[in-house]
C-alpha cells in the first residue's frame, strides 16, 4: 500500500507561486464587495469519503449525526447533490475552480499537481477583500494559494498525532486526534488570527472518514453492540457490467485484515507490514494502550472463530461499519463545536455554513468500499447548508446540483462577479426559495484514475432525473444504461436492450452537448 506524503521539496519547488499569490493580495482591495451591504462569511466544512447513507438527515438506517442534521434542520438539505469526478484531489480541484477536471487539469490523485496559478474562488474572494483560510486536508500537491492563512496535512494526513505543514513550510507534529486538531485550529483562526474587520471564508477540510477508519480512543467502544444487515446486493454478480466486475474494492477480497480491520495480532511480526507500523506507530503509549485494550479481545475472538466464506464477509462488513461510524461520530461532534462557536459569537446570522464531502462512498453496496464509479452511492455526496439572514429557503432542495456549483454560489453570495469560464451555476436562487424555470437537465461526470488502486476503469457519462448513461473506455469500450426510477441500485444494465433506442439516442445527444459545453474531448465515437 502506498503512503501518501506531500513532499516538502516539491512544495519548495513551487515557492515562486506564492509570489503570485502575494501580488494578488497586494492588489486586492479594489473590492467589488463594496456593492454588498453586509458582506457574509462562509464556513465551508468538507469531510473525506463521508457518504449520504451514513448521515441521519439523508438515511436513518445506520447512525445518528445530530450536529450535521442540525445544519439541515435549521437550513436546507440538497437531496440530489453530486460530484463531477468521485476522487479526492479531482473533486477538490472542481470545487475550488468551479470547473470540470478537463478544464482544471487535476484529473487524478496519482499524476497531477494542481496548477495554483489558475483562477479559484478563494483567490477571487481574497481579491474582493475577504480573509481566506484553509485548514486540514489539501491533497492537491502544490502549495495552497489564495489563502491568507493555511495549515494543511501532508497527503492524506494521519489520524493520530498528525503532522501539519504550516505556511512557512515547517512541518509540525501535533499531539491528539486529527478531527479535534483541525477543528481547534479552525476555531483558533476565527477567534484570534483573522482580521475581524473583514468578511471571511474558511475551508475546514477533514481527514475523517477516510480509510483506514481509525477511531479516537474516546470513541473506540461505540457501536460495538450494533449489527447491520448486509446490503441486498452485497453478493452482486456484476452481470452485464464489465468494469464493475474487474474492480478491486471488494470488502470480501480487497479489505486488509490488519490495515483496514485492525486485526493486529499481539506479539506477532508476520502481520506487521512497514506500512501498518508507520501509522500505528504514531500513537503514544497511552493511546496504544487504549487501542490494544479495545482490539485485543476482538482479535482473540476472531482468531478463535476461524471464520470462512459468508461468515467472514459478514464479520468484515460489521467491523467496517462500526469503525467508519466511530470516526464519523468524532466528526459530527466537531462540526457541533464549530456551530456552537458561531452561535455563541452571534455569527450565524451573517454566515453561510456548508457541510459536504469530497464524494460519496460504498458501505457494502455491490460488495464494495471506496468510490470512483459514477454509480449513485459514490457520485452522490452529502450537501447541507445553514443560511444567513435574508435567505429564506428551508427544507429540501431537489434540483440536481454538483460540486462545480459551489464556487459560483460563494462568489455570488459575496457580491463578486462570477467569471464566464466557470462551468458550475450559482445555487443562490435555490437558497432564496426561487424555483428557476430552467435548471440543468443532465449532469456530466468523468473519472480518469486508471490503471490505479482499486482498478476502476475510466469512464464518463450523463445523469438525468431518470436515467444514467455511462461509457467505460481506455482498455474497454462499453456502455451502460440505467433506469434510476425502476433500478435505483444500478444492477440491470439496459444498454442495447429493445425499447430503449430513443432514450439512448436522447442521452447520447445530451452527453455530446455537455462535452461540447464543457469542452471535454470526445474520446470515442458514440455508435
Ligand atoms: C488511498 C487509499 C485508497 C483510496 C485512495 C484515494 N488507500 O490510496 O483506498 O481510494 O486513498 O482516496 S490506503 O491504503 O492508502 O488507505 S481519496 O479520497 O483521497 O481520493
Ligand atoms: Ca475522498
Amino acid at each position: 500500500m502506498k503512503a501518501f506524503t506531500t513532499n516538502t521539496n516539491q512544495l519548495k519547488r513551487n515557492l515562486p507561486l506564492l509570489g503570485v499569490a502575494s501580488l494578488a493580495l497586494l492588489s486586492s482591495c479594489n473590492s467589488k464587495q463594496a456593492n454588498v451591504e453586509k458582506p457574509l462569511n462562509i464556513v465551508y466544512i468538507m469531510t473525506d469519503d463521508h457518504t449520504q447513507q451514513m448521515m441521519s438527515c439523508y438515511d436513518t438506517r445506520f447512525m445518528e449525526t445530530p450536529n450535521l442534521d442540525r445544519i439541515a434542520n435549521d437550513g436546507v438539505r440538497f437531496t440530489n447533490s453530486f460530484v463531477a469526478n468521485s476522487l479526492s484531489g479531482p473533486s477538490r480541484a472542481c470545487m475550488l475552480t468551479g470547473k470540470h477536471s478537463n478544464a482544471n487539469k487535476f484529473f487524478d490523485n496519482t499524476t497531477c499537481v494542481f496548477d495554483t496559478a489558475q483562477q479559484t474562488y478563494p483567490k477571487l474572494l481574497q481579491q474582493a477583500g475577504y480573509q481566506t483560510a484553509l485548514i486540514g486536508k489539501w491533497h492537491l500537491e502544490s502549495i495552497p494559494s489564495g489563502f491568507d492563512y493555511w495549515e494543511i496535512v501532508p497527503g492524506q494526513g494521519d489520524y493520530y498525532n498528525p503532522t501539519f505543514i504550516q505556511q512557512n513550510l515547517e512541518r509540525v507534529d501535533k499531539d491528539g486526534y486529527i478531527t479535534n486538531l483541525i477543528t481547534d485550529e479552525a476555531i483558533d483562526w476565527m477567534s484570534n488570527k483573522r482580521d475581524p474587520e473583514k468578511p471571511f471564508c474558511i475551508l475546514i477540510h477533514h481527514k475523517a472518514t477516510h480509510r483506514n477508519w481509525m477511531a479516537d480512543t474516546t470513541h473506540l467502544a461505540l457501536y460495538e453492540d450494533m449489527t447491520f444487515p448486509m446490503p441486498e446486493n452485497f453478493y452482486d454478480s456484476y452481470e452485464g457490467r464489465v468494469a464493475a466486475a474487474s474492480q478491486e474494492m471488494s470488502i470480501s477480497k480487497d479489505m486488509d485484515l490488519v490495515y483496514d480491520l485492525k486485526m493486529l495480532y499481539p506479539n506477532s511480526n508476520t502481520t506487521l507490514t512497514p506500512y501498518y507500523k508507520s501509522f500505528i506507530g504514531r500513537m503514544n503509549k497511552e493511546q496504544r494502550a487504549a487501542w490494544d485494550k479495545h482490539y485485543d479481545p476482538i482479535i482473540k475472538e476472531f482468531d478463535k472463530a476461524k471464520l470462512k466464506g459468508k461468515e467472514l464477509d459478514n464479520w468484515k462488513y460489521q467491523r467496517y461499519m462500526r469503525d467508519y461510524m466511530k470516526t464519523l461520530k468524532s466528526l459530527d461532534e466537531n462540526v457541533g463545536r464549530v456551530l456552537d462557536y458561531l452561535e455563541e459569537n452571534n455569527m450565524l446570522d451573517n454566515t453561510l455554513v456548508v457541510y459536504t464531502s469530497d464524494q460519496g462512498f460504498y458501505m457494502g453496496e455491490h460488495g464494495w468500499f471506496d468510490k470512483r464509479f459514477m454509480y449513485e452511492e459514490s457520485m452522490r455526496t452529502p450537501l447541507v447548508m445553514r443560511l444567513p439572514k435574508g435567505y429564506n429557503k428551508r427544507g429540501e432542495i431537489n434540483q440536481m446540483v454538483q460540486n462545480i456549483d459551489y464556487a459560483p454560489t460563494f462568489l455570488e453570495l459575496a457580491g463578486v462577479e462570477v467569471p464566464q469560464d466557470i462551468h458550475g451555476v450559482s445555487l443562490l436562487p435555490l437558497l432564496k426559495g426561487e424555483e428557476p424555470k430552467e435548471w440543468r437537465e443532465g449532469l456530466y461526470y468523468h473519472f480518469y484514475e486508471y490503471p490505479a488502486e482499486h482498478m476502476v476503469k475510466r469512464h464518463f457519462g450523463v445523469r438525468t432525473d431518470q436515467y444514467k448513461l455511462i461509457h467505460f473506455y481506455d482498455d474497454v469500450d462499453v456502455w451502460e444504461l440505467y433506469d434510476l426510477k425502476s433500478d435505483q441500485s444500478e444492477m440491470n444494465n439496459i444498454y442495447g436492450k429493445k425499447g430503449y433506442e430513443a432514450v439512448t439516442a436522447d442521452l447520447k445527444e445530451k452527453l455530446t452537448n455537455l462535452q461540447v459545453q464543457y469542452n471535454d474531448s470526445i474520446r470515442h465515437r458514440f455508435n
